[in-house]
């Protein structure tokens, strides 16, 4: 069991007993790129973790072991900034938004590990934030809200990682609840849980093994062209402070003066947020069908006007599309690689992943990595687990 060994790797380093924490990844059904947007987005917390050892040390140093690459890394407390491995910035950033929110950071100690696949797109980054935020907020005991913690977890991928992602994985893997997708209105931060029905539909993730490291660059460049997008639009219609306060006719009446790429991007995050919307009506009457064919939609929209899919995830998508029981498929997350998300009949799911693996491995000569995800509750304590000697 994970838990044990991170809780042994912590009590042999350290000699004392930890705080146990676990931190999901996430799934997001539709609503892609529409969370730095201030628009909806439908995600679920998944039952891949990264499970958490913490404690204070009484020392005036940070220590961080990733029990997965055997890999140590330790700061000083009083000089906590970037560090050269990558990994322990998503910690270090956390730590430092402590820091800045006034508490006086002490010395901790932190092993970590999990199973959410690195670069799959399931927010391996934003369950480790996620799960030191809660931790060093137990531990501290700053009484930090949910909401707080993932802002928090958010600056800190902006600051550390250098990704101005959106709030959406942070508040997935906090907020997740068992059996349940959750509507978050990035703009008011308002949300609204959708019992998601297991026994009938399964949500089945296609890794197209594919991780461009151009991707968060070129996530970064998105994000500028809907801040151009919406700074263009505001001359003419003040009321428009983001992409959610945008209408397709109001972009469609100045196409010439956005340029060809800003307008498509406008119109796709405009189309998407409808896209929520719909699929959460879809959703609340049970119609599947209608809930895929958006995904579906989303999908071409994020291949052709923002165009952060890759042939990986078309070719999947493409091999989905028309197979028997397969309701909606789409790529996920930020893009540029990563996994498809397929709403597939129970019944149908082996032959699903039966048929795409054969077809993926016929077209790329490699084998295709699938998961069948169920939805779990967000970042919670674990028990503590009995220790070996
Ligand atoms: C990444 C980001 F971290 C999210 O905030 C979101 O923008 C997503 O890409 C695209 O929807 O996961």
């Amino acid at each position: 069991m994970l838990a044990l060994a991170i809780a042994d790797a912590f009590q042999q380093r350290f000699g004392y007993s930890p705080l146990l924490v676990r931190a999901p990844g996430r799934v997001n059904l539709i609503g892609e790129h529409t969370d730095y947007n201030n628009g909806f987005v439908l995600p679920a917390a998944i039952d891949k973790e990264i499970t958490f050892a913490i404690g204070l040390n009484k020392k005036d140093v940070i220590r961080l072991f990733a029990f997965d690459n055997d890999e140590a890394v330790e700061i000083p407390v009083g000089e906590i900034k970037p560090s050269q491995t990558q990994w322990a910035n998503y910690l270090l950033g956390v730590a430092a938004q402590f820091r800045d929110a006034g508490v006086v950071v002490p010395g901790f100690d932190c092993v970590f590990g999990g199973t959410i696949p690195m670069g799959a797109g399931l927010s391996s980054s934003a369950a480790v934030e996620c799960g030191l935020a809660f931790g060093l907020n137990e531990l501290l005991q700053t009484n930090f809200d949910r909401m707080k913690l993932a802002r928090m977890a958010q600056k800190a991928e902006h600051t550390y990682a250098g990704v101005q992602c959106g709030l959406m994985d942070q508040f997935a893997s906090l907020f997740g609840r068992p059996g349940q997708v959750v509507r978050l209105d990035c703009r008011s931060t308002e949300y609204t849980y959708f019992p998601f029905d297991v026994s009938h539909y399964h949500l089945v993730l296609c890794n197209s093994g594919v991780k461009h490291a151009l991707a968060d660059s070129e996530y970064n460049t998105r994000r500028q062209e809907c801040e151009r997008g919406v700074a263009l639009l505001q001359r003419h219609y003040p009321a428009v402070q983001s992409l959610r306060d945008a209408t397709e006719e109001q972009i469609e009446a100045h196409r010439a003066e956005l340029g060809d790429v800003v307008y498509r991007r406008c119109l796709y995050v405009v189309q998407e947020n409808a896209r929520v919307v719909a699929a959460c009506e879809a959703l609340a009457a049970n119609d599947m069908s209608a809930f895929g064919q958006l995904m579906y939609g989303s999908h071409a929209g994020l291949r052709d006007n923002y165009e952060v899919s890759c042939p990986e995830l078309d070719k999947l998508v493409e091999i989905a599309q028309g197979q028997t029981g397969v309701l909606g498929s789409r790529m996920m997350g930020g893009g540029f690689g990563g996994c498809t998300i397929n709403l597939v009949e129970a019944e149908h799911v082996a032959a699903f992943v039966a048929t795409t693996s054969a077809a993926f491995l016929s077209f790329y000569r490699r084998g295709l990595e699938t998961y069948q995800t169920s939805i779990v509750g967000g970042v919670s304590e674990l028990e503590p687990v009995t220790q070996s000697a």
